[in-house]
Parts: C-alpha cells; structure tokens; sequence
C-alpha cells in the first residue's frame, strides 16, 4: 500500500468513531427520554423562597393520603432539618415528596428508594417513590448546607399494617 494511502486509513479509523459515539449518545438519550419517557426528577413549580410558611402546600408541612396506599409528602427543608423528619407509612405504598427548601440549597437523597434530588429554594421538587418491603429507610440531606449539615436527616418508617 501507497504511504499516503495508510495514513488516509488511520484518518478514518479515528473519524468514523468520533462522529459514531456522539450520534450514538444522542440516538440513545432520545430513544431514552421520549421513547421511555426517562426524565431527570424536574422543577415542579416556583414559590418564593421567603413565603414558604405561607404558601400551599408549606404552609401544612406532612403527610397526605392521596388514595388508597397513595400518600403525599409535602416537605420543607431549612437549616438543619426537615418538616416532617418522620413519615409512617404502610408496606406497598406510593409516596410523592413535594419539597421545597426556605433558605440554601438542600438534598433530599433516600437511599434504596430511588429518591434523590436537590431542594432549591424558589423551586419545587417532585419525587415519587414506592415502598415495597417494611423497614426504615434514612432520609438524607446530601448538599452540604452548613456547620451542622450532618446532622440533617430523618426517616420514612415502613410499616406492615393490614
Ligand atoms: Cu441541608
């Protein structure tokens, strides 16, 4: 084979994939995100970071059976702590969280629920999570938001209940 012929190869070689990956990385979040309908947890609305005490659904911070083994948690966070920072709930249920935060930027991570997203004040987080098998999961706020952040946390307590 000719020199100029081989380094033409090798050229190609290195362009084909970089242009394969990116248009497969596109094709796949595409495929992902309007195909499967696979969305990042999103902003489900504003409310002025001042007024949260004021504002519904802050201004009744708890639970709220939505329907059967449905509940609503609406959720304020504030340095160091969360309003509610226990939620009972029975074995089988579909809990959304409705959080916001009054200050700084919070987290509200629950591992082994699938629930992790940033508490933003101003914006309103929606999550939802099922809760399958009795046990305690940990509710963790996983923004560092100050002196005391590690003492930031509570639980979701899942019970058996008829
Ligand atoms: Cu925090």
């Amino acid at each position: 084979m000719r020199r100029g012929a081989t380094v033409y190869l090798y050229e190609l070689a290195w362009i084909l994939p970089s242009i394969a990956i990116p248009v497969g990385m596109l094709a796949a979040l595409l495929v992902t995100a309007f195909g499967a309908g696979i969305h990042v947890p999103s902003v489900a609305g504003q409310v002025d970071p001042t007024k949260v005490p004021e504002t519904a659904p802050f201004d009744k911070p708890g639970l709220v059976q939505t329907g059967p083994r449905h509940y609503e948690v609406r959720m304020v966070a504030q340095i160091w702590s969360f309003t509610p920072d226990e939620i009972r709930v029975p074995t089988g249920s579909t809990v959304t969280f409705v959080a916001t935060s009054k200050d700084v930027i919070h987290g509200l991570f629950i591992p082994g629920a699938n629930v992790n997203v940033m508490l933003i004040p101003g914006q309103i987080a929606r999550v939802t999570a099922h809760f399958d098998r009795p046990g305690e999961f940990f509710i963790a706020c996983h923004e560092y938001c100050g002196i005391a952040h590690h003492t930031m946390g509570g639980r979701v307590v899942v019970e058996t209940r008829p």
